[in-house]
């Protein structure tokens, strides 16, 4: 054999090689996890539940890392996605919220007033529409493996109790993600202003801002009643889910067997996350609700003729998000609802 020919066979089998399932020695000593709240919350239970599933089944070949409070972002939390697909962040635990600036569709669990109640939540992620956004989520460069979530989210404020939208006139309310929220916000009559969740905090305390929205294990896990906000109205606008991702060329990195026990792990850590979100927020174990109103906090649940009024008064930004969003995926959303 010539010296060419050999350099030749030798560059083929580089490119087997290169094909097989990748060694353990390319592996990186730390996966950097990133969430937006910390560990002691749901949302953070679901990343430590995946990660130490990880660890234990692949014997410490994958050693996870969670970074809370977005950090690896410097807290912005609509910056995520992207830090993801470039490398800068391995996986993630992320909210549709958060990720929706960069894949539009998501938008489609921010729609007022969509989801009734879990059961829809279940047929829309569990669903076609699940699938569809995973493909999306492929599509943007990211790898999608499973569902978890945040929550149904609850209005917050420091001023008075909100059963009706002229309640919510003028008052200055946080909101993150798409321009959505401010479009639902701005219909309701309030005065929406976008931040990060790190700067959320301390404009609630200050005073700066009136309130906020977020699931009730948000709201009891960063204390909001002892910043003011004793005010809560149930009214489940929206809800937001969970997704376990992980960056493409790490995802690429690993053995065929490693990528297996990483999904796996992931849709394991994932039902049981939902589990944890949804404890203590049903008419069979309301105990967060008695913990918050234990707290001196006025818990409001609306009338199904004021629940009316919030749906009407919303609607012409569902439909205008609607055509953004893509009129056959909340469709394919609304009939994966009626069906459920
Ligand atoms: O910022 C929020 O409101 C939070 C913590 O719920 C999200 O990351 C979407």
């Amino acid at each position: 054999m010539k010296f060419r020919n050999l350099i030749g066979a030798a560059l083929c089998a580089a490119a087997v090689v290169g094909m097989a399932p990748a060694h353990a020695q390319n592996y990186k000593p730390e996966y950097k996890l990133s969430i937006v709240v910390g560990t002691t919350f749901p949302w953070g239970q679901g990343a430590e539940i995946w990660s130490n599933l990880v660890r234990e089944r692949t014997q410490g070949r994958i050693n996870i890392k969670v970074y809370p409070g977005t950090s690896l972002v410097q807290g912005d939390q609509t910056r995520e996605f992207t830090a993801i697909r470039q490398g800068v962040i391995d996986m993630a635990v992320g909210s549709t919220i958060n990720w929706s600036p960069q894949v539009k569709q998501l938008n489609l669990f921010s729609l007022p007033f969509l989801m009734p109640d879990y059961a829809a939540i279940d047929a829309l992620v569990q669903g076609d529409v699940g699938k569809e956004m995973f493909k999306l989520i492929e599509k943007a460069g990211v790898v999608p493996l499973a569902w978890g979530e945040n929550g149904y989210r609850q209005l917050s404020n420091s001023k008075h109790e909100i059963k009706k939208p002229e309640d919510m006139k003028g008052q200055k309310l946080r909101v993150v993600g798409s321009p959505l929220y401010i479009d639902t916000f701005t219909a309701l009559g309030a005065n929406p202003t976008q931040m990060s969740w790190a700067d959320a905090q301390p404009a609630l305390a200050s005073g700066a801002v009136d309130g906020q929205e977020n699931p009730l294990s948000i709201y009891t896990g960063s204390k909001l009643y002892t910043v003011g906000q004793k005010y809560l109205t149930l009214w489940n606008y929206v809800a937001d889910p969970l997704i376990f991702v992980v960056n493409r060329e790490v995802w690429n990195s690993w053995s065929e067997k490693d990528r297996d026990i990483v999904r796996q792990a992931a849709l394991d850590a994932g039902k049981q996350q939902i589990v944890i979100a949804r404890k203590g927020v049903t008419p069979e174990d309301p105990s967060l609700l008695k913990e918050i109103a234990g707290h001196g906090v006025t818990v409001t649940a609306l009338s199904p003729a004021d629940h009316e009024a919030f749906v009407k008064i919303t609607k012409p930004v569902y439909d205008k998000w609607k055509k953004q969003i893509g009129e056959d995926l909340v469709n394919l959303a609304e009939k994966s609802i009626a069906n459920r």
